[in-house]
């Protein structure tokens, strides 16, 4: 009887202790299972999680590795004020030969594709898209290229390079490409500031800060082909910045002035008739350079341009981005640019 209790006992403890090793093993891949979600949860990427999710399911297999332990992602702050790497004055030349391929072995690392870039240490305080207006200016915009990048960089800006590539051989129209740009931006990203900038100019010094202002701001202030001086108090040509609110406030750029001249002097108009006022930096920091070239064909300056200027007033209410229409005909990107061919309904030249 005695042997049977003792035959009995033994038994359940055997049952109890297969029991607590299952519940056990069990236990274990519960865990694992949840450590797996929370590290999808924190990941973005979805490829990247799903690689996770399959190095964690060798794990419950083998038993053999460790688990890593989770190190919780260190918080970015916003960047500074005034960003710690500017150097000031540049030495800006274009007599040497540059390629868009030693450009990109140049500045490729922290490049996204599109010619995207944000601080990889703080939070940047301005999301920026550059607007330039194109046509057949190749060589210049490996040179803009070849300064700006760098320049954005250290003023620490959340940004991307847009050339908007006019369509054709019809006649040229610099505002009108501009609005594109700023529409087009904004299908990409959220940007909230605006930089206008010919494919020609290179600024003279990186305190020269490619981001939006109270007001609308023109950059270009000193160019030496004005003797590094404002050629007119009213000029807004070159380089300008403008926020979303700004840009939209003024119903963008007109759409109607074809071929060279006017259009920078209406845009400057819309600002003040919509009672902002114009911000600059001052002489030294505001100098430029532009690459020297001839007038471009089927841009020929246009005499019906300065006679519109009168009516500024009127027409920029129906003039501009509730009248804007164009085709895009291709998106490509570079490394170092976004490149959007547009068909702007140009007249022939
Ligand atoms: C002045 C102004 C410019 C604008 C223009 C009148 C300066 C530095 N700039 O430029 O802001 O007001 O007068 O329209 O004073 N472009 C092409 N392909 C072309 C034609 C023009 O890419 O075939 C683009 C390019 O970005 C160029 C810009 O349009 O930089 C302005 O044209 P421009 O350089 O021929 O005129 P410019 O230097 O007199
Ligand atoms: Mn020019």
């Amino acid at each position: 009887m005695l042997k049977q209790l003792l035959a009995c006992l033994s038994l359940f403890a055997f049952v109890s202790l297969l029991f607590y090793s299952v519940v056990l093993y069990y236990n274990q891949n519960v865990y694992y299972g949840i450590a797996a979600v929370h590290r999808l949860a924190a990941n973005g990427n979805q490829t990247y999680s799903w690689k996770l999710l399959d190095n964690l399911k060798v794990t419950e297999v083998s038993h053999k590795t460790t688990r890593t332990p989770v190190t919780p992602k260190k918080t970015l702050e916003p960047c500074p004020e005034s960003p710690p790497q500017l150097v000031g004055p540049l030495n800006v030349e274009f007599n040497t030969q540059r390629t868009l391929e030693s450009v990109k072995a140049e500045t490729s690392p922290s490049l996204q594709v599109g010619g995207r870039y944000k601080p990889s240490d703080c939070i940047s305080r301005h999301k920026v898209a550059v607007i330039i207006p194109f046509r057949n200016r190749h060589e210049h915009l490996v040179h803009w290229l070849y300064y700006l990048h760098p320049i954005l960089m250290r003023q620490q800006l959340d940004y991307g390079v847009y050339v908007i590539n006019q369509d054709g051989e019809g006649i040229f129209n610099r505002a009108k490409l501009m609005n594109v740009g700023f529409v087009e931006a904004q299908k990409e990203y959220d940007y909230d500031c605006f930089i206008f900038s010919d494919v020609d100019l290179v600024p003279l010094d990186d305190r020269n800060i490619y981001r939006c202002y109270d007001n609308p701001r023109h950059l270009a202030v000193a160019m030496d082909k004005f003797n590094f001086h404002l050629p007119y108090k009213t000029y807004f040509g070159g380089v300008s910045s403008l926020s979303k609110q700004q840009f939209s406030k003024i119903n963008g750029c007109p759409n109607s002035y074809w071929g060279w001249g006017g259009e920078d002097d209406d845009i400057y108009r819309r600002v003040i008739y919509r009672g902002m006022s114009i911000s600059r930096p001052d002489g030294v920091t505001g100098k430029y350079r532009m690459i020297r070239h001839q007038r471009d064909k089927h841009n020929e300056p246009n005499p019906k341009n300065p006679g519109k200027l009168s009516r500024t007033r009127e027409t920029m209410d129906n003039d501009g981005l509730n009248s804007l229409s164009y085709t895009v005909k291709e998106i490509s990107k570079d490394l170092l640019f976004t490149f959007i061919t547009v068909d702007i309904q140009a007249p022939a030249s």
